[in-house]
């Protein structure tokens, strides 16, 4: 009689399938652990989903070989598909060793514009762990050999092969659930590859990547000679000119975009338990050096930060879906900001934000929009608790970020983003204001909401001091803008009676009201700005102020967004999902709104009718032109006159201070950076900030990862300028 050992199970078809898959998850978490470094800094529930996620993908592709009965076919196919995910595996492997970043489809077929795919660095950059990718090859060969396996089981019933495939499944959903939970949309906003692959795995990953890739060539693909033409007629006729009341009061000036996240226009002059907010932002708001805008809205769509980037670079809008930065940002062609300003006015210009420069892609969009440098958290100390989750805390970014701004020529454009006023709006205890009591209004986000405000203001506060101190607040203009809500409109209800509003009667409508965000100008010595009611939009930033710094000659940009301060502005603003504001009227989902009163307007005036088809017109055309261009990256076809095109490969975000110091010395006596200038001086004594963390030492810890992802680059020692 045979003896059955509970063991006989591993020489059925389902034990070798088991087999298989669990040599790959081994492989994967050697990979995760090893070479991505996925496991330090993980969550409870991302160690998790890293543990699961390997399973599904593997478990479905290797298990689908269970749908054939022949044994001449079954092995083999389950063999061949763990060689072909071994392969996949080890190419992502050695591409992350170079790049620090998940290899792109984009990568596999050979058009991304800013990561050459591997070069011939890619045997170089093999490491004798890589073995243990290759291991089992050989032992199951010598099994089959040695005939110590059986590789001639009978077949699996059906039901078996659905069984594991719906099991695989299932594992897949679960992991796809933790990652909702922890970190919403994820799937949707693909915000972060880095946090794609933490939760779903690199395999899933590169699926996602894989749909993105397809959608994306096929839009462009596309993309028709006429379609330009539309873009060109529209925009040449809704083109609105300079004031020349504004035109040029700003020429020359180094430019300052300060990206307040979160930050909506009701903090503003907004009083909690006796005291102001944000009393520094208030002072700027008013003064009457600020050209400042009450009557003005985010348009972000899910891309959040990231199209609020694109929409203040590029005066379009970001996608209907998902992020722009995130989709398709490496390989689009932009006519930017940071190069148009280095074209027609000599800028030099950088990104400061202290967190991954994986986050939104930037590492790669920054390169295509022509951002001479940009300083992530690789450049700064984000240990212990000097960042919070979103990286380094407001006041040690603009301390921090002095030796780099100091070494940047004259005139610069520079946009610092902010994180510390994020969701969920926590702050360390040693960075809470002891003379600010915030709210108690029934929701931790909102009294959270209020003390983040406040740290974000006292960091603006001392960065306003530096610039005061060493001058170079005269010779800059500081722009500041709110990127879009921080509170949601399910939390809204918890701030109506702070504003003098019945929670029961909040409407829609006061939620599209509350879409307003800062955006102001302050032109040191100007001194006749002020409040200015017009209703306007972040699509509208670049040539407003593109228009103050005196480049009138704009015409040339397709550019969606109208010059703010110019008579011939449009009088509404529309949102992303198609819904729009203006002083008299809104549509907010399909309902029209009387602006003023907050009343629904049920039956409407003939008068009345014809503005609001005359406004949705110009709603969808404005979202279905800035669509044509940017999903089917029009740009890429046409040449303005006084433009050249961005050469991303020509960039290099590491050793941006040796690259600095290079081009100072090159100038001589031409240079014009504040370093050179205050007598080959750090300015960094002058600044002044009561960060607690400030003197803490390095420590080993820390909330955020940071590499640099260019710093992979096997070139070393390029430290060259970039263009
Ligand atoms: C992260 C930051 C946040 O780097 O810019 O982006 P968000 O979550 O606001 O889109
Ligand atoms: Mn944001």
């Amino acid at each position: 009689m045979k003896h059955y050992s509970r063991w006989d199970w591993v020489q059925s078809r389902l034990g070798f399938v088991v087999i298989l898959v669990a040599v790959y998850w081994a492989k994967t978490q050697l990979a995760n652990a090893i070479d991505f470094k996925l496991y330090s800094g993980a969550s409870v529930i991302q160690y998790l989903t890293l543990l699961l996620n390997p399973i599904p993908i593997a478990l479905i592709l290797i298990g689908s070989a269970l749908y054939f009965k022949s044994e001449k076919l079954f092995y083999p196919i389950a063999m061949l598909i763990l060689v072909i995910n071994t392969i996949l595996l080890q190419v992502s492997v050695i591409y992350y060793r170079e790049f620090t970043d998940f290899m792109s489809v984009n990568v596999m077929l050979g058009y991304n514009k800013v990561n050459q795919g591997l070069g011939a660095s890619g045997l170089a950059l093999s490491t004798p762990h890589d073995l243990l990718y290759w291991i089992d090859i050989p032992i199951l060969i010598l099994l089959l050999i040695a005939k110590r396996y059986r590789f001639n089981a009978p077949a699996t019933s059906r039901f078996i092969a659905f069984a594991t495939t719906t099991a695989a499944i299932f594992i897949g959903m679960l992991t796809f659930l933790l990652a909702e939970i922890e970190r919403p949309q994820l799937i949707t906003r693909q915000f972060d590859s880095k946090m794609m692959v933490k939760y779903m795995g690199i395999n899933a990953y590169t699926m996602f990547d894989a749909v993105r890739v397809k959608n994306v060539s096929e839009m462009k693909k596309s993309a028709k000679k006429s379609d330009l033409q539309k873009v060109q007629e529209y925009l040449n006729k809704n083109y609105a000119p300079a004031n020349m009341q504004y035109a040029g009061v700003a020429k020359g000036k180094n430019v300052f975009v300060i990206h307040l996240e979160s930050f909506q226009q009701f903090s503003i002059d907004q009083a909690v338990n006796g005291k102001m907010v944000t009393p520094m932002i208030n002072r700027i708001y008013h003064s009457p050096d600020t050209i400042a805008f009450e009557n003005f809205f985010h348009q972000v769509g899910q891309g959040k930060t990231s199209d609020a980037e694109n929409l203040l670079e590029t005066a379009t809008f970001g996608l209907p879906q998902g992020s722009l930065f995130a989709t398709q940002g490496s390989d689009q062609t932009f006519q930017a900001m940071p190069s148009i300003l280095k074209q027609q006015g000599g800028y030099s210009s950088a990104v400061f934000h202290g967190n991954n420069a994986s986050f939104w892609n930037r590492n790669n969009v920054y390169k295509s929009m022509g951002y001479q440098y940009f300083f992530d958290a690789s450049y700064f100390d984000v240990t212990g608790n000097k960042a919070m989750g979103y990286g380094l805390k407001d006041k040690l970014l603009f301390n921090d970020a002095v030796p780099f701004l100091e070494r940047l020529q004259q005139p610069f454009y520079t946009k610092f983003i902010t994180v510390t006023n994020h969701f969920p709006y926590t702050l360390d205890d040693t960075d809470r204001d002891p003379n600010f009591q915030t709210t108690v209004s029934g929701s931790k986000i909102v009294d959270g909401y209020f003390e983040t405000n406040r740290y974000l203001d006292q960091a603006i506060a001392e960065f306003y001091e530096y610039l005061k101190i060493t001058g170079l607040y005269e010779n800059s203009i500081i722009v500041m803008y709110g990127d879009h809500y921080g509170i949601s409109n399910s939390e809204n209800k918890y701030l109506a009676p702070l504003l003098g509003k019945d929670p029961d009667n909040w409407t829609a409508n006061d939620n599209v009201e509350m879409q307003r965000v800062p955006f102001m100008i302050h032109i040191p010595g100007y001194g006749k700005g002020g409040i200015n009611h017009r209703y306007g939009g972040e699509l509208d930033v670049a040539p407003t102020l593109l228009h103050l710094l005196g480049i009138t000659d704009t015409k040339e940009y397709l550019q969606v967004g109208q010059d703010l301060l110019s008579e011939k502005h449009r009088p509404m603003v529309v949102f992303r999902d198609g819904n729009f504001v203006s002083k008299t009227i809104n549509l907010v989902n399909d309902k029209l709104y009387d602006s003023k009163t907050g009343e629904q307007i049920t039956n409407p005036t003939q008068e009345m009718q014809k503005k609001v088809a005359r406004y949705k017109q110009m709603a969808k055309d404005q979202l279905a032109i800035s669509d044509a261009i940017n999903q089917k990256d029009l740009l890429r076809f046409y040449q303005p006159k006084n433009f050249r095109a961005v050469d991303a490969k020509q960039y290099n975000y590491s050793f941006g201070l040796e690259r600095l110091r290079q081009l100072s010395k090159q100038r001589a006596q031409g240079a014009t950076d504040l370093f050179t200038l205050n007598g080959g001086q750090t300015t960094q004594p002058f600044y002044v900030t009561d960060a607690p963390e400030k003197n803490t030492p390095r420590s080993n810890t820390s909330r955020i990862q940071q590499v640099n992802p260019d710093s992979g680059d096997m070139g070393g020692g390029n430290n060259t300028p970039n263009p």
